[in-house]
């Protein structure tokens, strides 16, 4: 008799935060088992799949034991006894059984435990690489976006813009381009020290210095990165995601950025002038917020061909809104977050439609993490080319950025070259 499964068991642990998360186990029946934990955002899109939640006082309502139940019962009771090799029958199981389109009911968190253990017990049975079982035969590693400076709500360092991501576009290897990222990121932290600013570091493992303002931040990394030895934006380009949704008033129309109320074409003037003035920046994500399309789409069209512009907030890896996206001319380029839809299938569907419609991918971590590393072969076995999973430092961000270490020695070298390798 072929494969199947045998035990569905989840349970509750804690991430990177220390804020509860569903950590999932699937046993098959050869003996092979799969473990994944799910990951948890903080500036999160308003249309994202529903991460279920407990409520009440246990934990500051932050439980996640309902979800848990969901999957040691009504899921574990329907997918006990199919194959683990097929994927998206499964996650379309639970779909169905969940009922929502936005996976309240049984929770996303759930769902996606269920949905990344499966996938991992499946490509533990034959015992192939997660990158291999999910992946194709021609692999790359993906140009890796270090988050160096963190702000927004994933710091307290009173900077608007969420992350400043600095990225090795000139590399022999994916340890090469590493290495020259963590050159940079010591620096950075003597720089910050010799000036006397903070070098305690946010959710995602940059630093969270009060630098006062996005300029001074670009102006710090540009030094990191020339103290270092490199030259920005020919060996080491600057990346943000200034997460807009965030200081975005739905009321006013207006974001309120850096002291002042500036309208969707006042913040489109700022963006302009500082690529112009900081050429080393390549992609901006979110730079406008999830209710503001027309900002997007004024973005697109006057620096959509010199930029890679991503959306976040404002596709939140849906395939369907991310059609109408598309439809619109918003953005040139996706981040994937595996739990702001809530399956594998359903990521793996909205990556194709981008590639379909000319789009860039990016994969993405979310600010709580645990080191569960699913998203480093994922992005492989994608060929999504892109990656961000935060800096260089706290072990669920860096234990990624180790997996691609291990993965190139597998691999041999042969998965050196990517989308912005010059
Ligand atoms: C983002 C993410 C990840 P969060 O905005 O891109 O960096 O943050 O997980 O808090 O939504
Ligand atoms: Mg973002």
């Amino acid at each position: 008799m072929s494969t199947f499964i045998q035990t569905v068991k989840a349970r509750e642990i804690f991430d990177s935060r220390g804020n509860p998360t569903v950590e999932v186990d699937i046993t098959l029946s050869d003996g092979s088992w799969g473990r994944a934990a799910v990951p948890s955002g903080a500036s999160t899109g308003e249309r994202e799949a529903v991460e279920l939640r407990d409520g009440g006082e246990r934990l500051q309502g932050k439980g996640v034991l309902k979800a848990v139940e969901n999957v040691n019962t009504i899921i574990s009771d329907k997918i006990t006894g199919l194959s683990p090799f097929n994927q998206s029958k499964i996650d379309h199981i639970m779909i169905d059984l969940d009922g929502t389109p936005n996976k309240s009911n049984l929770g996303a968190n759930a769902i996606l435990g269920v949905s990344m253990a499966v996938a991992r017990s499946a490509a533990n049975h034959p015992q192939l690489p997660l990158y291999r079982y999910l992946g194709e035969v021609d692999l790359e590693i993906p140009q890796p976006f270090f988050n160096v400076i963190n702000g927004g709500v994933h710091a307290d360092s009173g900077i608007d813009v969420q992350e400043f991501m600095i990225t090795p576009v000139k590399r022999d290897s994916f340890r090469d381009g590493m290495e020259k990222i963590v050159n940079t990121y010591h620096t950075l932290k003597s720089i910050l020290s010799e000036k006397g600013l903070e070098t305690a570091v946010g959710d995602e493992g940059g630093f969270a210095p009060k630098l006062g303002s996005t300029e001074n931040a670009i102006k710090t990394l540009y030094s990191a990165i020339e103290k270092a030895g490199y030259i920005p934006g020919e060996e080491i380009a600057i990346a943000l995601d200034p997460a807009s949704s965030e200081f975005y008033d739905n009321e006013t129309g207006k974001y309120n950025f850096e002291g002042q109320l500036l309208s969707s074409s006042e913040l489109l003037e700022f963006y302009t002038n500082l690529v112009n003035k900081f050429p080393a920046i390549i992609s901006i994500e979110d730079g406008f917020s999830e209710n503001d399309w027309n900002g997007f789409k004024m973005m697109t069209k006057t620096l959509g061909n010199k930029l890679q512009l991503v959306g976040d907030d404002i596709f939140v890896t849906n395939p369907q809104i991310f059609a109408e996206g598309i439809k619109q001319g918003g953005a040139n380029s996706i981040l994937i977050k595996l739990n702001q839809i809530g399956t594998v299938s359903e990521s793996i569907q909205a990556i194709k439609m981008a590639r379909d419609a000319g789009y860039t991918t990016m994969i993405s971590h979310r600010s709580g993490e645990t080191v569960d590393s699913f998203i480093a072969d994922f992005s492989i076995a994608m060929n999504a080319k892109q990656i961000k999973t935060g800096s260089t430092a706290r072990g669920e961000r860096i234990e990624k950025y180790n997996q691609f270490l291990r993965i190139e020695e597998e691999l041999e070298g042969f998965a050196n070259h990517s989308y912005f390798t010059k």
